[in-house]
């Protein structure tokens, strides 16, 4: 009860306040009929706008200069460098623009301001200005869009023979990384294998699949190309390795792909940056669920011959998970236990 009298107390008071308004302008346009009248605000008001210009073009240019490195990712990747060329390209072009559309349109209502003796001039059209104004914008984002689809099928080309193949599945929550192990093959998958152990759904009726192994962070060669072969268990999830100007997303049902070269390592980075703890990292960028948070991946670059030294050093998957030899065809058990560096000792 009392708050259906509050409310309706505060609309009386509303519409009392608004009718003594309605009356106060009224009797205000009656007292200055036939004279006009320029009020102060009119210049204040066209003052303040060359104010906020000056100010604000004074604040965006040292905010832009001292920020700069916060908003300004280092870059460790070939075809990033190219990416990034063409992100400055874009900025300065369309930077310009904005900066000189946004002068004028702060200096105009000053310039412009009512004064009583002023006429405004009848400006119906211009044919020459419109050409000009249509045809420029046509040619500078044609160029635009011609430079950023080069840029595009540059990186999206198919990755060269003796790229490292890795894959990254993501799930919720998190990513499964596997490696193609000692043959250089990823193995088949297929989802009707998945279990609690079997993430990823390997098939190991493929002899591919008997050396792959599943490192918990992706290590990475610099200097050589790598080709991400990206999928993903559940809902839709993105790789993004902002650091290499990495971003793809992970389809359910549709595998996508991206290759890249990694061009500086951790140790590198750390030293560029002065900071110890750096790591490269890969985020999901897909609101994949309330576990989303989690989906962090490390990434450690290291020098070629490091890789390859950790690379020989990784344990397949299935000489971890013996068991899964049962789901291995009878004449491919002696190969998987090769592969897998297995033992008759250990199955038993
Ligand atoms: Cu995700």
């Amino acid at each position: 009860m009392i708050q259906i009298s509050l409310i309706l107390g505060g609309l009386l008071i509303l519409a009392i306040v608004l009718l003594v308004y309605r009356l106060h302008t009224l009797v205000s346009v009656i007292r200055s009929s036939g004279k006009k009248k320029v009020s102060s605000s009119n210049k204040i008001n066209a003052a303040l706008m060359m104010v906020f210009l000056i100010l604000g073009l004074i604040f965006t240019t040292w905010y832009s200069v001292k920020e700069f490195d916060t908003y300004n990712l280092p870059v460790a990747s070939d075809h990033g460098i190219i990416t990034d060329r063409l992100f400055w390209v874009t900025m300065a072009i369309t930077g310009i623009v904005f900066v000189l559309t946004h002068i004028l349109l702060f200096y105009f209502p000053f310039k412009y301001q009512f004064k009583e003796n002023t006429r405004a001039l009848f400006f119906p059209d211009n044919t020459k200005l419109e050409l000009i104004w249509t045809i420029v914008p046509a040619i500078v984002l044609t160029f635009l869009v011609l430079y950023g689809l080069k840029v595009w099928n540059d990186i999206t080309k198919p990755a060269p023979e003796n790229a490292e193949v890795v894959e990254i599945m993501g799930y919720q929550f998190a990513w499964r990384v596997r490696y193609p192990g000692k043959d250089k093959q990823l193995g088949e998958y297929d989802f009707r294998l998945i279990d609690a152990t079997n993430v990823s759904g390997i098939d190991f009726r493929d002899k591919s699949s008997f050396d792959d192994f599943h490192p918990r962070e992706m290590v990475l060669p610099k200097g050589r190309p790598v080709e991400l072969k990206i999928r993903a268990r559940d809902v839709l999830h993105s790789v993004f390795a902002p650091h290499f100007r990495l971003k793809m997303d992970a389809v359910p049902g549709m595998p996508t792909r991206f290759w890249f070269v990694p061009n500086k390592t951790t140790a590198e980075m750390r030293a560029e940056l002065g900071n110890d703890e750096f790591n490269y990292e890969i985020a999901c960028t897909e609101i994949c669920g309330r576990g989303h948070f989690s989906m962090r991946l490390l990434v450690k670059v290291v020098e070629p011959e490091e890789y390859d030294q950790w690379f020989s050093e990784q344990e397949p998957w299935l000489s971890r998970n013996p068991e899964y030899l049962s789901q291995v065809p009878d004449d491919l058990k002696e190969l998987a236990m090769i592969k897998a560096e297995l033992s008759e000792v250990t199955i038993d």
